[in-house]
């Protein structure tokens, strides 16, 4: 952009610094090519400082990556700081790149055109290395149900993927077939990535669950604009909709039939599909989310897509309706409301789903009520999302979770299992969401899943595994020494001695 650079004479903690200005967007910044940086799969520690000029007040400043693969950037936020000011601020967070052709990382803002000053930006990495002697958590499971991981393309590099292929039988792409990833334009489709996975998956003899066709979120605006103004609820406006929605889900289910063979045939391993996600809203009296669908088309969205994606994707692909907090009772009852009626107009849903993010101490029976509760119904269920917060509630926050916090997970997880496979016949597959602790979609210190941060088994793992091992594993299981691959780059020139306080995440 318009930005320029410049070295001052007010280091953080040397005697120079580089000065950002002349920002006329807020995603003009300092940026330093990473390509020969970084290694797609391995995680980063990137630390840095930052200010604002003295009087400058206070400003939200962003660490991003961009990358660009095939010709087609994508924009990766490392961590924001949202109130920077005039004093010196040091910034670690950690980062996986994904594969790239070229990348570079940059310093913008989260919307002001402040001037900005920055220093010793350092990034470390850590060749992890699993442990693939573990047990697999599939094997152990392979009796009750097929045991998946919610991933994405970056968790199928380097020893991430050999922990997910290990462990899992079944993947679920985390973002990767959600609308605005397969059509962030009308009419134009995008299956890179979703490709990746999919091939990825079969190259592990692994079947595919695909998230999804129909959501609130992740849905570009064009879907319910016209002419760049909101779809109106007149006759027209509705059946503009209903069309896009009905060509959306027969363009994803052609390009997967295109591209891997028919779908029930052994090229082709997408065996379930969530149709439509959290759709379901316990406050309102008729228990529907009052989404942008909701809005122009009313309740008949939701049997009209699965209609359609009968119709686009045939009989073996299950279809499924999935939502979160399906275990507490106020939100059971409109699901199971709305899945009854469904199936009494001979709606074609094949599963429920129950996404299952939790925290420790959420009541396992009350999960078992709602799994029974569908079993009264002719449907399949499939736990969609299992992820496990150490954070008991907002109040608490840690860099890393206590031990006997960990330990409660395990119990926790072992608990949740148990009662799981109590329901095996009803329970097509069981997901957890995500790989590792560094990337959830839960804020950190969270750390809901079975691996550490340097992709070792956490006594969660243990949990799902073999319980009577939980208490016999340290936590946590390794301490790698930080092999720092970059120097400081090179548009500063800071004591090399002195690191931030960079330790890989455990
Ligand atoms: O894991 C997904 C995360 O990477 C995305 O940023 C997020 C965006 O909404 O979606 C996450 O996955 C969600 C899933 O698609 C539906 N259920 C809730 C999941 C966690 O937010």
């Amino acid at each position: 952009g318009d930005a320029t650079v410049a070295l001052t004479a007010d280091g953080a903690r040397g005697t120079r610094s580089l000065l950002v200005q002349g920002r006329t967007q807020s995603w003009n910044g300092a940026a330093v090519d990473v390509t020969d940086v970084l290694v797609p799969g391995t995680t980063y520690t990137i630390g840095l400082w930052l200010r604002l000029p003295a009087g400058a007040g206070e400003a939200g400043l962003r660490v991003s990556v961009q990358r660009d693969v095939d010709g087609v950037a994508s924009y990766e936020t490392v961590t924001t700081v949202e109130r920077v000011t005039s004093q010196w601020t040091q910034v670690v967070a950690s980062y996986t790149p994904g594969r790239f052709d070229t990348a570079s990382l940059y310093v913008e803002s989260t919307g002001s055109l402040t001037d900005f000053l920055l220093d010793d930006v350092l990034v470390s990495g850590v060749t992890y290395t699993p442990d693939l002697s573990l047990p697999s958590v599939a094997d152990a499971l392979a009796d009750d149900f097929p045991f998946g991981l919610g991933i994405e393309p970056v968790d199928t590099l380097g020893g991430r993927g050999d922990l997910a292929a290990h462990h899992a039988v079944q993947i679920t792409p985390g973002n990767q077939m959600k609308p605005e990833s397969v059509q962030p334009a009308e009419g134009t489709f995008t299956y890179g990535d979703a490709d990746l996975m999919v091939d990825w998956a079969l190259e592990h003899d692994m079947r595919v669950y695909g998230h999804t066709l129909v959501w609130h979120q992740q849905t570009p605006a064009w879907f319910f604009e016209r002419d760049g103004a909101p779809l109106t609820t007149s006759t027209a406006d509705q059946a503009l909709l209903r069309d896009r929605l009905r060509t959306h889900i027969e363009a994803v289910a052609d390009h997967f039939r295109d591209t891997y063979g028919e779908y029930g045939t052994p090229g082709n391993p997408i065996f379930a599909f969530d149709v439509v996600n959290e759709v379901i809203d316990e406050s309102q009296p008729d228990g529907l989310r009052r989404s942008e669908w909701y809005r122009v088309l009313g309740a008949s969205y939701v049997a009209d897509a699965f209609r359609y994606a009968r119709a686009a994707f045939g009989p073996d692909v299950l279809l499924f309706i999935n939502d979160y907090n399906s275990e507490y009772p106020d939100k059971r009852a409109p699901y199971l409301r709305l899945v009854t009626d469904l199936l009494a107009q001979g709606v074609p849903v094949d599963g429920v789903g129950h996404q299952l993010h939790v925290e420790v101490g959420r009541s396992v029976p009350m999960i078992e009520d709602t799994i029974e509760a569908f079993e009264a119904l002719p449907v399949t269920q499939a736990v969609t999302e299992l992820d496990v917060s150490t954070y008991r509630h907002a109040g608490e926050q840690w860099a890393t979770p206590p031990a006997d916090r960990l330990l409660e997970q395990a119990y926790y997880y072992r608990d949740v299992l148990a009662m799981l496979k109590r329901h095996a016949a009803s329970l097509e597959s069981v997901t957890v969401w995500g790989l590792e602790d560094s990337r959830t979609w839960l804020r950190a210190g969270a750390a809901p899943l079975l691996f550490d941060g340097a992709l070792q088994a956490k006594p969660a793992f243990w949990g799902v595994v073999d319980p009577s091992r939980i208490g016999a594993t340290p936590t946590p299981t390794a301490t790698p020494t930080p092999t720092p691959t970059a120097t400081p780059t090179p548009t500063s020139t800071p004591t090399p001695t002195a690191t931030p306080t960079v330790t890989p995440t455990p």
